[in-house]
């Protein structure tokens, strides 16, 4: 897979550098190529942004350089292993969920280019012109405002770059994560323990050490519904009551979740204090 981020701080994307995305650039997995905005900003200072029209706070990004920089990113891979139709992947808190299905959706694409923004965001004529050749996705990593995309690119490349075949070690593999397609039914997972046994005279449950894997799994799955109830109650809301079993359900009871008329569940009314 090719990525290219254009950016206005290139040396925040140092993290590509280490661990999981460092190790599969150095293997020839992942090209990664960073690239500076201002390199395609002319005037003596460089400028990337500008006062937005009908006012307003902040300055919004200029559409010259990003044209310019976008333009010299397609014409680098024209006839290379590019000739699929790449992704612009721009983060924006006004965008699209980003989830576990839109890491998988992206990591089946050959090429990924990133605009992170500063400032109140680029100038739409680009995301426009844009959309006409490439694939766009407007996405957003969470409910809360920062100061600008590199941090969510940073998250968008490493949920990527961990389900690109041969990249995660099998020590790890994502069979089991909580929102891979086919975990646990979209349950958190529990929690976990290693060596030693007891630690600061808090042992580790005693059915993880039974070697009874039918014991094991039940325990798993009773801690994976505890904490997504306390967590993630909008999870157990949509979990399809079909994956539920009576042991499951006997034990949402406990939680406090009823089954309402049309089988989903739902937390029992609470009674209002006076
Ligand atoms: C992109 N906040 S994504 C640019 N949650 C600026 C802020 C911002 C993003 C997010």
């Amino acid at each position: 897979m090719r990525i290219d981020v254009v950016t206005i701080f290139p040396e925040y994307l140092e993290p590509l550098n280490v661990s999981l995305v460092g190790k599969a650039r150095q293997r020839g997995q992942l090209d990664v190529r960073v690239h500076d905005l201002r390199d395609w900003a002319h005037d003596k200072h460089n400028t990337v942004d500008d006062t937005p029209y009908g006012g307003g706070p902040g300055m919004v990004m200029k559409p010259e350089p990003w044209g310019e920089a976008l333009d010299a990113v397609l014409e680098s891979g024209e006839g290379g292993e590019s000739d699929a139709r790449p992704v612009l992947v721009v983060p924006t808190p006004s965008g699209v969920p980003f989830t576990q299905e839109l890491a998988v959706e992206l990591s089946e694409r050959p090429w990924l280019i990133f605009t992170p923004a500063r400032y109140e965001g680029i100038d739409r004529r680009v995301i426009d012109a844009y959309g006409e050749r490439l694939d766009v996705r407007e996405v957003s990593i969470g409910d809360y405002v920062l100061a600008g995309g590199e941090a969510p690119v940073l998250v968008i490349v490493e949920a990527v770059a961990r389900l690109l075949p041969g990249v995660l070690g099998n020590a790890e593999s994502h069979r089991d994560d909580s929102f891979a397609p086919g975990a646990m039914a979209d349950l958190l997972e529990g929690p976990v323990y290693t060596k030693p046994p007891v630690w600061r005279d808090r042992e580790v449950p005693e059915v993880l050490l039974s070697g009874h894997h039918g014991k094991v799994a039940r325990w798993r799955r009773d801690e994976a519904f505890r904490r997504t109830t306390a967590n993630r109650p909008d999870l157990i809301e949509r979990c399809d009551p079909a994956t539920l079993d009576k042991h499951d359900r006997k034990l949402l009871a406990e939680l406090g979740w009823v089954e309402r008329a049309d089988g989903r569940f739902g937390r029992v009314a609470q009674a209002v204090e006076e």
